[in-house]
Order: structure tokens, then C-alpha cells, then sequence
């Protein structure tokens, strides 16, 4: 399954590979019936906690709300890679299990952090659906549904990983993973503050700081790593060339999700953009500020970071004069290309495949 590795391919190559995940052990709706199995577990629980009839329907409706509705990427793959990497030797109903059980725990820790993110974001949808906090029975008791959504992955990994050997290092890849998140959000959310437009704050290194840590640990290298994990694999030099490569697969990951949050159609993306107005560190606003002449970058200054539709309108005017759809796909390519020349340097094919089928999924992404 060799990806083409100049940079006019056309995804021809890439098709094979991610038709074949999706035909595999029929997918999504054996993956679904884990989360009901799991979150039917969660709701018996009377050793921990005694459930009244009402909170017991408000964790339901909250988890059903909040965890199964997305691409489900990053769950499935961490069954993909898990059989990626045993190549050729079966995976056993209970390795089945134990694979989609661990892709619901990345799952459920994407759930949490987009249920804090919308509120910090100001966002109104998610999903194609309303925020959680957005209904006002909800409000701000979602932040402690977040909380909540949280401590379902320990009470998961230890109902059922408690008696493998890799169990501790299981716990530590998840609290390290969420300690990396959760520092990217707040690097994300101080470096440039709503209401502050200080134009020197856009900068590459920052950008990559950023996005590196809220999104590339927990979306690229904690399935992989969890995969890692589940087959022995022991020797962290492994991990650690999986990681440089997949954090530069989520930071291109990112890029795609800011130049969506602006171009993306809000049909098909499932959320309405509010980077402009959030006065984010976007992809695009550096950018657009790399290539601005000093009318532009006055324009942009002006109108960044306001709630006002007619100035979001005035950046997304500037964006276009400078071109950004096109330096976007400029982009595109060239990651393209330099991902597959790093994934192609792996020593090991399993490894190899399980990155080529990542970079399949993500290639060209509308959504
Ligand atoms: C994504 O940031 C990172 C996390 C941890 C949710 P974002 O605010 O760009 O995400 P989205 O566009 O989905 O709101
Ligand atoms: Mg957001
Ligand atoms: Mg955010
Ligand atoms: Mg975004």
C-alpha cells in the first residue's frame, strides 16, 4: 500500500487504503455497540456512586448528547492500527473489545474537551447540533459534565485494563496526553485574548506551539501509542518516532480545521466558525499577515476579533485578496509530501502502514 510520494498525487492510492479500514469487521456499527456496552456499565455503577433515577437519565442523555455524534476517527483507529500492527495474525474478539474500549476513551476525552471548548469558544453549534451548553437546561452545568465526562475514562480503563501488565503505563499516557491538551487550550486561549488584537502575538512559532499540544497529542499520537501499547511494544525510541511524525500530522490536521472554521461549509463541518471572532491565533490571520500590505494589515486590525458580522465579512475580504485558498492548498500539498517522505524513513512496515492509513484518512479533508 504505497502512498505516491510526489507531491501531484491525487489520493488515487490513498482511496485503497481507507476503503479497506472502512470494509473491515464492519466498522462503525460494531464500534457503536461497544459504547453502548460501556456506557450501560457507567450507569450501573452503585459501588462508587449512588445513582438517583434523574441523574442516572441526565449522564445518559448528556453522554448520548455529547460522545457518539462525531467522525469517530480517532476512536476506530485505534482497532485499525492494533491490526495494522499485528499484520497478518488475527485479533481476537477480546483484543476487538479491548481496542474499541480504548478508541471510546480517546472518544469520551474529545467529548470533554469540546463540551469546555465550546464555552470558552462562545460557539453555537457542534456536530450539526446546538452546543451542550447552549440548551438552557444545560448552561454551565456543562462545565461540570466535562469534568464528568473525564473521570468516565479512569472508571473505563480500570474496569476493564486493571489486570494487563501495561495498565500504569495506560493511566500515564492518558493523565501525560490530557496535561499536554489541556495546556495547549490555555495557550490558545491566553495568547491572544478576546477584545486584545496585538498583531505580533500571530506568529509561526507560537502557532506550532499551540496547536501541537491542544490538538496533535490526543487526536494523532494517543491512538497510536495506545495501540503500542496493547501489543507489547516496549522499546520508547517506538514511540517516540511515532510521535514526531503524528504530532506533524496533527498540526497539519489543525491547519485544516482553521482554514474549514473560515472556508469549510457549516452543513458539512458540523460547526459555525468563530475564529475571527474569537480573535484566535488561526492559521490563516498569520498568514494573511505574512503577505498584507500595510492597508490590508490596517483592515485586519480593525475588524479581527469582533463579534460584528459585517467586520468578520471585512477579514474574510482580505483573506481572499491575499489569495488563502490557494496558499492553503499550496500547503496541502507540500505537508502531503513531507509526511510521506518522514513516514517512508520508519523502520518498521507495520508502523509505516498504520501511518499511511492515518494520513488516508485526513488527506484533503472537507469535514
Ligand atoms: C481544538 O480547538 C482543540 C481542542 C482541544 C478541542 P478548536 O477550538 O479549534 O476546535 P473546534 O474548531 O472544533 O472548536
Ligand atoms: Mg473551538
Ligand atoms: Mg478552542
Ligand atoms: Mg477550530
Amino acid at each position: 500500500h504505497q502512498i505516491a510520494s510526489d507531491s501531484s498525487a491525487n489520493g488515487g492510492n490513498l482511496k485503497g487504503i481507507s476503503e479497506q479500514s472502512k470494509s473491515k469487521a464492519g466498522g462503525k456499527e460494531k464500534f457503536l455497540e461497544v459504547y453502548n456496552k460501556l456506557k450501560a456499565e457507567l450507569l450501573l455503577d452503585s459501588e462508587a456512586f449512588r445513582y438517583t433515577d434523574e441523574s442516572r437519565a441526565w449522564v445518559e442523555k448528556m453522554l448520548d448528547y455529547n460522545v457518539p455524534g462525531g467522525k469517530l476517527n480517532r476512536g476506530m483507529s485505534v482497532l485499525d492500527s492494533l491490526r495494522l500492527l499485528k499484520a497478518g495474525v488475527e485479533v481476537h474478539d477480546e483484543e476487538v473489545f479491548e481496542g474499541s474500549a480504548l478508541g471510546w476513551c480517546i472518544e469520551w476525552l474529545q467529548a470533554y474537551y469540546l463540551v469546555l471548548d465550546d464555552i470558552m469558544d462562545n460557539s453555537v453549534t457542534r456536530r450539526g447540533q446546538p452546543c451542550w451548553f447552549r440548551d438552557p437546561k444545560v448552561g454551565l452545568i456543562a462545565v461540570n459534565d466535562g469534568i464528568i465526562l473525564r473521570t468516565h475514562i479512569s472508571r473505563i480503563l480500570k474496569s476493564h485494563f486493571r489486570k494487563k501488565p501495561y495498565y500504569t503505563d495506560l493511566l500515564d499516557l492518558f493523565n501525560e496526553v490530557d496535561y499536554q491538551t489541556a495546556s495547549g487550550q490555555m495557550l490558545d486561549l491566553i495568547t491572544t485574548p478576546p477584545g486584545e488584537v496585538n498583531l505580533s502575538k500571530y506568529t509561526q512559532e507560537t502557532y506550532l506551539r499551540i496547536v501541537e499540544f491542544k490538538t496533535a497529542y490526543y487526536s494523532f499520537y494517543l491512538p497510536v501509542a495506545c495501540a503500542l501499547l496493547m501489543v507489547g511494544e516496549e522499546d520508547q525510541k517506538t514511540f517516540q518516532s511515532a510521535k514526531e511524525i503524528l504530532v506533524q500530522m496533527g498540526t497539519y490536521f489543525q491547519v485544516q480545521d482553521d482554514f474549514l472554521d473560515c472556508f469549510g461549509d457549516p452543513e458539512v463541518i458540523g460547526k459555525i466558525g468563530t475564529d475571527i471572532e474569537d480573535t484566535k491565533c488561526s492559521w490563516l490571520i498569520i498568514q494573511a499577515l505574512q503577505r498584507a500590505n500595510p492597508k490590508q494589515r490596517q483592515r485586519l486590525k480593525d475588524n479581527y476579533g469582533k463579534a460584528d458580522h459585517s467586520m468578520v465579512l471585512e477579514v474574510k475580504e482580505v483573506y481572499n485578496e491575499l489569495e488563502l485558498q490557494r496558499v492553503y492548498l499550496e500547503y496541502e500539498q507540500e505537508s502531503y509530501s513531507k509526511l510521506v517522505s518522514m513516514i517512508e524513513k520508519q523502520e518498521s512496515e507495520a508502523l509505516q502502514a498504520v501511518l499511511k492509513s492515518f494520513l488516508a484518512k485526513i488527506y484533503k479533508r472537507h469535514k
